[in-house]
């Protein structure tokens, strides 16, 4: 089938390869690893457009394209509120200007897309303090305001569900939860970008989650249950590789794995070596599957169980 796969690089940055620092050699180390495309960090304050476009010649020269910027929303990655939701006008302006900042990031990437998240500042855990109508209106005001700046731009807009832990409790923790502010919005150029570490903790299942994304689904985060490399945690990847397949997915499966685990040594192997020779060994399997059941049109597949959707 074919799956294409990309990696965070803040995912390399957890094995000290800081691709800021050494562009080349940690290019070439994701290529020769196999991977097809990078996801860079949303930070558009350290990489200047100048930065930008020599990343993205140094990466088609080891013929890996830019998959996505991802957004940096989460208050622990930068210190500062990104909050697309906030009742704070002045706060909410600021996380949409952050958000232009990446879009422009991506037309010097050649990135197609950028990833939206609703982080509060402050953990809002069970129970958030602001209403959830108030939210999202915030949020649906935030998000046509930044794809319409994309759209001028020519880039799509992936808004991320996070669970209640990272998120707000009640607002966007699943995916059904992202369709249906995207369909409110009802841009063009929005859709829905699922985390399978995430959509295992809030949606009914990981593989329903693909589903209800469907046609608006843009890249596939890969990381798994435990936040570790696909195999690591009790993720279904038989399942989602089969759904995938059925759904003739062509985007990117990126991975970013944050083990809990500091071990740099079994970090390393999930990002350059197991995780993506597991995925493609699952593709293999699927496609001897489908040859052996080719001519039996009346077996569905061992995976096609509705008990595994
Ligand atoms: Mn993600």
């Amino acid at each position: 089938m074919g799956l294409r796969y990309s990696i965070k690089t803040s995912a390399l940055a957890l094995i000290g390869l800081k691709v800021l620092d050494r562009p080349r050699e940690v290019l070439k180390r994701a290529a020769d690893a196999g991977y097809d495309a990078i996801d860079v960090s949303g930070d558009p304050a350290t990489i200047t457009p100048k930065i930008a476009r020599q990343m993205a010649r140094i990466a088609a020269s080891f013929d890996l394209k830019v998959s996505a910027v991802g957004g940096a929303w989460g208050a622990w990655q930068v210190g500062e509120e990104r909050d697309l939701a906030s009742s704070d006008d002045a706060a909410r302006t600021y996380a949409v200007g952050y958000a232009e900042k990446c879009i422009d990031l991506c037309v010097h990437l050649g990135a197609p897309s950028f990833q939206l998240c609703a982080a509060p500042f402050r953990p809002q855990y069970p129970f958030s303090s602001v209403p959830i109508d108030t939210l999202r209106r915030n949020f649906v005001r935030s998000t046509k305001e930044i794809c319409r700046y994309a759209a001028e731009r020519g880039i799509d807009i992936g808004i991320e569900p996070i669970n209640r832990f990272e998120g707000y409790p009640g607002f966007l923790n699943t995916v059904a939860d992202a369709v249906s502010v995207v369909e409110e919005v009802g841009d063009s150029n929005l859709g829905v970008m699922v985390d399978l570490y995430r959509a295992n903790i809030e949606d009914p299942s990981v593989c329903s989650a693909i589903r209800t994304a469907g046609t608006k689904m843009m890249d596939v985060h890969l990381s798994d249950s435990n936040r570790h490399a696909p195999g690591t945690g009790h993720i279904d990847f038989v399942a989602i590789i089969q759904t995938l397949d059925e759904m003739q997915y062509q985007a990117y499966l990126a991975l970013g794995i944050l083990p809990a685990t500091r071990d740099v040594e079994t970090i390393r192997q999930g990002v350059l070596e197991t995780s993506l020779s597991y995925m493609k060994q699952l593709e293999r399997g699927l496609a001897l599957q489908k040859s052996v059941y080719r001519r039996r049109t009346d077996l569905a597949l061992p995976h096609s169980h509705p008990d595994r959707s």
